[in-house]
């Protein structure tokens, strides 16, 4: 029972949460124990293993792809794949999910917290950088954001906890049958 691998993805605003998310989510799937998890989050991906790229479209497609490549990989072999990137592009998330549903389920989650209020929290003071153009091409400010039409699931963190966020995930990969 629930031998099968899947793949979170998370997809938001820089500042919407999906981190604390998915780090609350990962907790709870390791207390849960039975397949390893994997955090692929946006950062850290890009700090390990995108170094090399920027934030056009191009480069946004290909750092996508690879962690789609990673998750899909991770899903193979039976794990769960955590991922937390911005991914503002629609087409660019559906082939993440096709290259993940080859080998296993694949759940998009929109953290839909937003622009307003993520530029208002401001915790790493990138929104005001990208007002003054010291960031270009900065996700809902001078970039855009194509809102997912259809995720499996829409987490709203202005009035709701982070642990509550979490676990609305998790009754979610229990109601498709996943844990
Ligand atoms: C968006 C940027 C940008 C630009 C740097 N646009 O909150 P953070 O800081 O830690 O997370 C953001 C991260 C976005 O990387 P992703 O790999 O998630 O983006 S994508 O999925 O589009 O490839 C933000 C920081 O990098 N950051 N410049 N111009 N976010």
């Amino acid at each position: 029972r629930h031998k099968q691998g899947f793949t979170v993805f998370f997809t938001g605003f820089s500042g919407s949460g999906k981190s604390t998310i998915a780090n609350a989510l990962m907790v709870k799937l390791m207390e849960m124990g039975g397949r390893p998890v994997t955090l692929l989050d946006g950062d850290v991906v890009r700090k390990n293993l995108s170094s090399e790229l920027g934030f056009s479209k191009e480069h946004r497609d290909l750092n996508i792809r690879r962690i789609g490549y990673v998750a899909s990989e991770i899903t193979k072999n039976g794990g769960i794949a955590i991922c937390a990137p911005i991914a503002p592009y629609t087409a660019t998330r559906r082939a993440v999910r096709e290259d993940v549903e080859q080998f296993g389920a694949f759940i998009e989650i929109h953290v839909s917290t937003s622009i307003e209020e993520c530029e208002r929290r401001d915790r790493k003071g990138l929104y005001k950088l990208a007002r003054e153009g010291k960031i270009k091409e900065f996700t809902g400010i001078s970039d855009p954001y194509e809102v997912p039409e259809n995720p499996e699931l829409r987490v709203e963190t202005e009035n709701v906890e982070v642990y509550n966020c979490a676990h609305q995930v998790l009754l979610k990969l229990e109601s498709m049958g996943l844990i």
